[in-house]
């Protein structure tokens, strides 16, 4: 058969890679970076391979599926979706609007149609009982870019192709490729910073990998974050290093923050850090000498206790040393679909409902996912009864998953949109599959947002969706029509994915609606399979600030109160408890979340899920390396293989998260195989940031073991 070139993307993660696919028929028979990529300039990593095995794997569910006395029959589309209009719609009109809940997994945000098109049909149910995966990732950096500059999505992105001076913390760009950082090619951008002279420094309780082909390494203790960067922030004023420069004209409540640190004490925070005071100073000095510097925090400083007042904290920093919005340093984007300036846009909020149970604060219409398993086991008024699912494993990616997945199995009713049957969608009472990426377009309405370099792309579908088969924003749209239907209310009018992206093409800041030459629009892009430059990150400040006021909010009153407890905090330290650990997690390059595991091709070869901890602390209980032990927590019990690793800082264990593939009932033949456990079999729902998000890193554990069979 007659081999053709398609040029795609992935939609794995962040990265957003340009890909060149050789086909055959309906055969994928090669996957390889596209060269002329604008953005990835042929980069690609392992897992885009795994396309093909996600495209061709057997388990991949291709028929809706309904579950009756315990056992998933095959079911038609309509009687599937039928099913769920009729179910939801009663449970709502019997129950009210909060018994139903959803819960939006990761992959939602990679896939453009499922974004616009999921309130076709969730934007039916008035239900404060909305949750994501934002709230076990990156809430923090939301919550701070809406006070600071106005919108939630107006995230400052680090000028990695033009500064001189990266540092890091708890982010593992080697490992992830970026993250609210779309940085394909990790790698060879830092080879070119560090060519020109630039200097990466990286703070982490583990020698990750990037770690290792960092300038710097200093091992930060879990948590300890926001002591070193007070103390950074602290060495600033002290040392009259603050330079805001033209940014001073536009700045609210700069002033105020020399006393809101006077407390603190530089030696006292350095010590917490567990990085020493003499270093924590250079660091500071060094960062704000540098011709442009650029600091950066991602879930290692965002899913820890304290991760809302480190973001802050960084975003300061950048702030004070004249780093925000030059060439450089961070910058903001301007993406050719603009969902910040637009007339779609959703800028945040915070705090408008609290969570029935805890009282947790809602941000942006949705609740902490932390509260989603009380609210389903906890009888009253409101009590959730219905779950939707899209794109999401809950039960192996938010904390004290064991506890939601008791909850999920006494719900009413569930129903699942998604590729497999695992952990999560086992409960489900209907599964929806939708199509593989590989049968759809792609437009990647977020990541651009986030990049490195402003490029836009559109992807045709590799492949003629299967027979039979819906997109996710097909099965929205029919569900919406649906419900519609039984409520008496007027479905929403359907556009396709593709002529809202037209749309925002040519309304966005270089579309022909704003006279810019390049009249970008869907036509221009379906002629550029490759994507198009759309040149550097620039300088945009203050025209492109949110606030009514085109002023940045330095000192939002939240942050203040959060710096007074934390001084606190800091001066009645809570008592070690012998022998205990702390938790913290780790990505490999091989892995996605919960969801790549039924994949040969990526999880041949030694395992790798493995607890790592330093060989001092193995030895200090008398374990040896490769033994199976018991990690306990608050929340419950798991046993792993140890792996000895002097890159882990003495204390502190690493392991995981998305593995424990061995539970009854799901289709996953290749992932039951090795299955590991899950961490967040361990993870605490009640451990939490101050803007809900999940403390997932810095957990109390304890290793105990061996387990002998
Ligand atoms: N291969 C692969 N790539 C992925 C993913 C994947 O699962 N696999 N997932 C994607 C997703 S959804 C996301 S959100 C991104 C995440 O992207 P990253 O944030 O870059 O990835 P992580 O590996 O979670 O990096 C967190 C780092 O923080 C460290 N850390 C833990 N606790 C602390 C602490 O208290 N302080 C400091 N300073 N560091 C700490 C950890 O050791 C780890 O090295 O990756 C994306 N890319
Ligand atoms: N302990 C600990 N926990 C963590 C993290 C951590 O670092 N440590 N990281 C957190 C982070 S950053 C994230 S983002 C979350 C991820 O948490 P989730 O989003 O809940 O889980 P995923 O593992 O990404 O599962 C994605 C699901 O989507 C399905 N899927 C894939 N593509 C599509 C599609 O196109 N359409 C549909 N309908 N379904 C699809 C897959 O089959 C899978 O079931 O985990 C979080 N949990
Ligand atoms: S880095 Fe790998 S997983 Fe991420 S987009 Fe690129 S090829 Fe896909
Ligand atoms: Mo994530």
């Amino acid at each position: 058969m007659e081999e053709r070139i398609h040029y795609g993307a992935c939609n794995l993660c962040e990265a957003i890679c340009g890909l060149e696919f050789r086909v055959a028929g309906r055969e994928i028979r090669s996957i390889r970076g596209d060269e002329a990529d604008p953005l990835s300039r042929g980069h690609i990593c392992p897992k885009a391979v795994a396309l093909k095995d996600i495209d061709e794997d057997p388990d991949r569910l291709r028929h809706p599926l309904i579950r009756e006395d315990g056992i998933f029959r095959q079911a038609s589309w309509d009687e599937a979706l039928d099913r769920v209009a009729e179910r939801l719609v009663q449970i709502h009109n019997e129950h009210g609007a909060d018994a139903i809940a959803t819960y939006l997994g990761n992959p939602t945000v990679h896939n453009y149609g499922a974004m616009t098109h999921a309130s076709h049909f969730l934007g039916h149910f008035k239900t404060r009982n909305r949750y994501s995966a934002t709230s076990v990732d990156q809430l923090p950096h939301q919550l701070v870019v809406w006070w600071m500059y106005g919108h939630q999505l107006l995230v400052p992105i680090a000028d990695i192709d033009h500064t001189n001076y990266f540092f890091v913390l708890g982010a593992n760009p080697m490992a992830s490729n970026g993250s609210l950082m779309t940085v394909p090619d990790f790698r060879a951008r830092l080879k070119a910073l560090q060519a020109r002279g630039g200097k990466m420094v990286v703070l982490d309780p583990r020698r990750s990998e990037t770690a290792d082909v960092a300038d710097e390494y200093h091992a930060v203790r879990p948590g300890g974050d926001a002591a070193f960067l007070l103390g950074f922030v602290k060495t600033l004023f002290d040392e009259q290093l603050t330079r805001p420069g033209r940014l001073a004209a536009f700045s609210d409540g700069l002033a105020e923050l020399p006393a809101a640190l006077a407390a603190f004490d530089i030696e006292m925070l350095a010590a917490q850090s567990g990085i020493d005071s003499g270093s924590l100073r250079r660091l500071a000095r060094e960062f704000a000498a540098a011709d442009g510097a650029a600091m950066y925090g991602r879930m290692g400083v965002s899913t820890q206790r304290h991760g809302t007042l480190c973001q802050w904290l960084i975003q300061l920093i950048n702030l004070l040393t004249g780093n925000l919005d030059r060439v450089g340093g961070v910058l903001f984007t301007r993406p050719a679909v603009d969902l910040i300036g637009g007339p779609a846009s959703k800028p945040g909020s915070f705090g408008r409902w609290k969570s029935r149970v805890r009282g947790l604060p809602e941000f942006g219409g949705e609740l902490p996912v932390a509260a989603l398993a009380e609210e389903v086991l906890t009888p009253g008024a409101g009590q959730i009864r219905a779950l939707v699912t899209h794109a999401g494993n809950p039960v192996m990616s938010t904390p004290n998953g064991r506890q939601l997945d008791r909850a999920l199995a006494s719900l009413e009713f569930m129903v699942a949109i998604d590729l497999y049957l695992n952990e999560t969608t086992r409960h489900a009472d209907v599964i929806l599959p939708p199509t593989p990426a590989v049968e759809h377009d792609q437009y990647d309405l977020i990541f651009h947002i986030f990049a490195v370099r402003n490029t836009a792309r559109w992807s045709a579908p590799t492949f003629d969706k299967s027979e039979n088969a819906l997109h996710d924003w097909e099965i929205f749209t029919r569900l919406g029509e649906k419900v519609a239907a039984r409520l008496g209310t007027q479905p929403r009018p359907a556009m396709r994915p593709e002529q809202i992206i037209d749309l925002g093409l040519q309304a966005g800041p270089y579309g022909a609606m704003q006279n810019h030459p390049l009249k970008l629009s869907l036509k221009a892009l379906k002629a550029a399979p490759h994507g198009i430059d759309l040149g550097a990150l620039q300088p945009s400040l203050p025209q492109r600030l949110v606030h009514a006021d085109q002023r940045i909010r330095c000192a939002p009153a939240e942050m203040l109160e959060a710096l007074q407890r934390y001084h606190q905090e800091l001066m009645q330290p809570a008592r070690a408890v012998d022998g205990e650990l702390r938790l913290i997690g780790r990505r490999h390059l091989r892995s996605n979340n919960s969801w790549m595991h039924n994949s040969q091709r990526l999880t041949k070869g030694p395992s790798r899920h493995q607890l790592l901890m330093h060989p001092q602390d193995l030895q200090s209980r008398s374990l040896a390396d490769g033994s199976r032990v018991r990690v306990r927590s608050r929340t419950g019990e798991i046993v792993v293989e140890v792996q000895a690793s002097a890159d882990m800082m003495p204390g502190v264990v690493s392991l995981p998260h998305g593995w424990g593939h061995d539970r009854a009932g799901t289709r996953m033949e290749i992932a039951q195989r090795q299955p590991g456990a899950s961490a967040n079999d361990l993870t605490d729902e009640l451990e939490l940031d101050v803007s809900g998000n999940a403390a997932l890193n810095g957990l109390a554990v304890q290793v105990l073991g061996p387990v002998n069979h």
